[in-house]
């Protein structure tokens, strides 16, 4: 498959599996998985048309490994990154020392207010690194880079999951935490 189909399919699937199922008349189980023949079939009559092993092949691909099969391939989700209400299931873990969040110079003022919050999304995602951080904040422009202290957040509670593709993910970030 040519890579430009394959983003097209990824872009389609981050769509339908993390924000707009009804959009093609599915419903997402309440861990956010759907039913993989159920996916295709409905994708078709929307015009977006690909098969089993094309929708392997964008799983396998995929730049941020964003979707996952279950153990026996029947049903399929996004690894994270939704803004509808589904429950991933993920541990709670210990964060190394700092993680990192990518934003743009025009969302600073109200950071340095309220901290980083989720926003449309259900938690606010930090990465672990700052080249990934940098690749985020520059979907909106110059990016700028926050560090997170999540050590000392998780030392006083605050709860951290990471998502299948290695995206941490907690609830809200005070800016107590944030070195702006
Ligand atoms: C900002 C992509 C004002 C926040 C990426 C961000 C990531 C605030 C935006 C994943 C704020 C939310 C998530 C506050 C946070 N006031 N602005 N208090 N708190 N913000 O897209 O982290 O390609 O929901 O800085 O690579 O940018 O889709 O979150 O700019 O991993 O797989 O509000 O999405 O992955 O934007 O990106 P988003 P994000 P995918």
């Amino acid at each position: 498959m040519e890579t430009n189909q394959r983003n097209k399919i990824s872009k389609f699937l981050s769509l339908i599996l993390r924000h707009a199922p009804e959009k093609i008349g599915l419903v997402l189980d309440e861990n956010g998985w759907v039913d993989v023949e159920e996916l295709i079939t409905k994708a078709a009559q929307d015009k977006m048309i690909f098969s089993r092993e094309e929708l392997e092949e964008v799983v396998v691909t995929n730049d941020k490994q964003r979707f996952a099969f279950n153990e026996d391939k029947s049903r399929i989700r996004a690894n994270q990154g939704h803004s509808i209400d589904v429950e991933l299931q993920l541990e709670s873990r210990e964060p190394p020392e700092t993680l990192y969040h990518g934003t743009v110079p025009k969302f600073l003022e109200s950071i340095r207010l309220e901290g980083l919050k989720k926003m449309n999304r259900n938690h606010v995602h930090l990465s672990p690194d700052t080249a990934t951080a940098e690749k985020v904040g520059s979907r909106r422009g110059e990016a700028v880079i926050l560090v997170v202290r999540s050590k000392a957040m998780y030392n006083d509670g605050f709860a951290f999951f990471v998502s299948d593709n290695g995206v941490w993910l907690t609830d809200h970030v005070p800016v107590k935490y944030i070195d702006l």
